[in-house]
């Protein structure tokens, strides 16, 4: 069998660096596009890099950025992919609310750009695509729940865009007789989640609560649902999307859907913290009332146990809502209905919600430990003019 060559634009994201070790290890060359920033943003793959001077390497970096044609152009005229993996895109939700310009530019035009150069280069036969479709695009929900013909009702600038993105890639695809597919992934999580985002913002600060670093967390739209599941699993659908004979559109979900409350009250159990929720809306809090110690002593440490039990003695707030985080529009509910990904593509998740949790919780507490580490040992803070 011939080597395969794939181009994953959004390498250096959480989806990218999954896939990028995952096609590795499939023996396929793969180039990936980064952007240029200003400190090092490979982090996620620097594992897997490798010195271009080495003896046959398979893993090459270009820099680019979804929002220049003539780079793209040039990135996939030298690399001749075989599989193109259009991962790229400034994916935060709220975020897109203050950036819908950008946005609509790199999530929207992006895909454009990159269908138009593979048809213009001559490659719309040789290059199958898959594009980072979102269940974003089922909104204000029109169907419970929501499978490949659910009509799509989007919520914010960032699924309006996307919605572009999902029609151009049908779009070229009947035109043009491309290869061109949608995965319409629901949230998918991991240790290596951004930040920002709901699930990894709620097991670094319960991590950093039980190590005695962070007073408490501040959240916003408790009563939303989503539908997640690991990101490891759902990379393996995009390779098997495109491993199909013919291009099509598929729902990648768990079929579970769960609150935001649910999952902060599942990870704080998770170390063995007791959370009870009192009050509503803006006005709700999270109180520590109890803890597991052996769990805890388990999964964090007895080290840090005597701060937390007192902390529980007297019910401490360790959960907060801030309007800050509330979207002018919000999703509210979102379950997908996985079985065209299963029947046809016979994709099935390893990890349910709570395997998820333990993974991505035995990690942010061994992340929080280093800095914790880092600071009895005086390097945690830095000022430029002292
Ligand atoms: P992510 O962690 O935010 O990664 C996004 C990637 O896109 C990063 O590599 C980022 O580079 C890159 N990027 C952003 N703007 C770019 C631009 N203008 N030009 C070139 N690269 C750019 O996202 P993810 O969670 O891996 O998601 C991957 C894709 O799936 C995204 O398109 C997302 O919208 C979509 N999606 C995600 C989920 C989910 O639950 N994770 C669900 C459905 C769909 P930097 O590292 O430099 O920022
Ligand atoms: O984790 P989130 O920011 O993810 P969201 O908005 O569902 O988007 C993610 O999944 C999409 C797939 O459906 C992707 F297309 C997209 O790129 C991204 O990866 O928020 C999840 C929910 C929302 O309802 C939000 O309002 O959590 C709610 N939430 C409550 N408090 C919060 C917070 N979200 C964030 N980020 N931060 C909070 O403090």
């Amino acid at each position: 069998m011939t080597q395969k060559t794939a181009l994953i634009t959004g390498i250096t994201g959480q989806d990218g660096a999954y896939l990028a070790e995952y096609l590795l290890k499939k023996g396929y060359i793969v180039h990936g596009m980064k952007r240029r920033s200003s400190l090092f943003n490979t982090d996620r793959i620097d594992h897997l890099y490798q010195d271009p001077h080495i003896e046959d390497p398979k893993l090459f970096l270009h820099y680019g950025d979804l929002t220049d044609s003539l780079n793209i152009t040039r990135i996939i005229q030298e690399t001749q992919p075989d599989e193109i993996y259009n991962l790229a895109a400034m994916s935060h939700v709220q975020v897109s609310f203050e950036t819908a310009e950008y946005t609509a530019n790199a999530d929207g035009l992006g895909t454009l750009r990159i269908l138009e150069a593979v048809r213009l280069l001559g490659l719309a036969k040789k290059t199958r695509i898959y594009q980072a479709s979102t269940s974003e695009l089922y909104g204000l929900v029109q169907q419970v729940p929501q499978s490949e013909t659910t009509p799509f009702y989007p919520r914010s600038p960032y699924a309006v865009a996307k919605m572009y993105a999902y029609w151009i890639t049908v779009n070229y695809r009947e035109a043009y007789g491309m290869h061109a597919s949608n995965g319409i992934l629901f949230n998918h999580e991991s240790p290596i989640r951004g930040e920002t985002f709901v699930t990894r913002k709620v097991t670094r600060a319960l991590s950093k609560i039980a190590l005695g670093l962070q007073q408490s967390i501040f959240m916003g739209n408790l009563n939303s649902r989503r539908d997640w599941g690991h990101a490891k699993d759902y990379i393996r659908a995009m390779y098997l999307i495109l491993q199909q004979e013919k291009p099509s559109d598929y729902v990648i979900a768990t079929g579970i859907t769960t609150t935001i409350r649910d999952f902060i009250d599942m990870a704080a159990k998770e170390i063995g913290l007791k959370i009870e929720f009192r009050g509503e809306g803006p006005d709700e809090i999270g109180v520590l009332y109890d803890v597991d110690q052996e769990r805890f002593i388990e999964k964090v440490g007895d080290k840090y146990l005597d701060q937390i039990i007192s902390r529980a003695a007297v019910k401490d707030v360790i959960v907060g809502v801030d309007k800050r985080y509330f979207r002018p529009t919000e999703v509210d509910l979102l379950i997908g209905d996985p079985t065209k990904s299963k029947t046809q593509l016979g994709w099935e998740p390893y990890y349910d919600l709570p395997a998820l949790i333990t993974d991505m919780m035995n990690s942010d507490v061994k992340l929080m430990k280093k800095e914790s580490y880092l600071k009895e040992g005086g390097y945690d803070i830095m000022n430029y003019f002292e």
